[in-house]
């Protein structure tokens, strides 16, 4: 399989709405996941820039979905950070329908990344973003991240807890730990990245 070069992103479009997002065709993996819950700091390890995502201060600042283009085919997406509660109302509700629609209807959406805090997996907000996975048959990568907060034993016994409590399922749920400080699980992630953008899911 060739390897994709992560590193060669270029950023395309920031897009509050579906209907402005650019053609439906090629490949797109898409990041999602709680405000604070390391995103950002995820696409831009995985990316090696400082500041591709930015790591904002004010996390769910932009409700926005940005994209970024690694070749002619494949595009990268950055969801808006969910759970977020200075974002208001109509805002919410807005994100919520574009976000409907994204997972509904994008034909070149290939597998979604959920990115969840090693810390704190599975919040109401995640599995909702989980059934709402499986209700559009996606393929879904979960990285547990910020895993140097944890000592190893501790890494295990999660992801093994996080496994069992979605072993049912009905789409493919792939789970790893991971760390945008010391980089463990960067190697797992590509390779994800790279089945989906190679081969994607009929
Ligand atoms: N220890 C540790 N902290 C992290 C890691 N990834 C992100 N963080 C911190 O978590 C906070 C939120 O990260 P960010 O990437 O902005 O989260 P986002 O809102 O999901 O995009 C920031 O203070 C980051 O420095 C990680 O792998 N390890
Ligand atoms: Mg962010």
């Amino acid at each position: 399989m060739a390897s994709i070069n992560y590193n060669k992103i270029e950023f395309i479009t920031s897009a509050a709405y579906y209907k402005n997002l650019p053609e439906d065709k090629g490949f797109e993996v898409a990041f999602a996941g709680r405000s604070n819950a390391g995103k950002s700091s995820a696409l831009n390890t995985l990316t090696k820039r400082k500041n591709l995502a930015k790591i904002s201060s004010k996390p769910g600042k932009t409700q926005h979905i940005n994209l970024f283009r690694l070749d002619k085919s494949r595009i990268l997406v950055d969801l808006p950070g969910y759970g977020f509660s200075k974002v208001n109302k109509k805002e919410k509700h807005r994100w919520q329908e574009e976000l409907t629609k994204y997972l509904a209807e994008r034909q070149c959406l290939k597998g979604i990344v959920l990115v969840m805090d090693i810390r704190h997996p599975l919040t109401e907000l995640d599995k909702s973003m989980i059934d709402f996975a499986e209700s559009t048959n996606r393929d879904l990568h979960i990285i547990l991240s910020k895993s140097d907060k944890l000592k190893k034993g501790r890494i295990a016994a999660t992801v093994l807890k996080v496994k069992k409590s979605l072993k049912d399922y009905s789409i493919n749920i792939t789970i790893q730990p991971f760390s945008s400080h010391n980089g463990s699980g960067m190697k797992e992630l590509r390779q994800k990245l790279d089945i989906w953008y190679t081969n994607p899911q009929e």
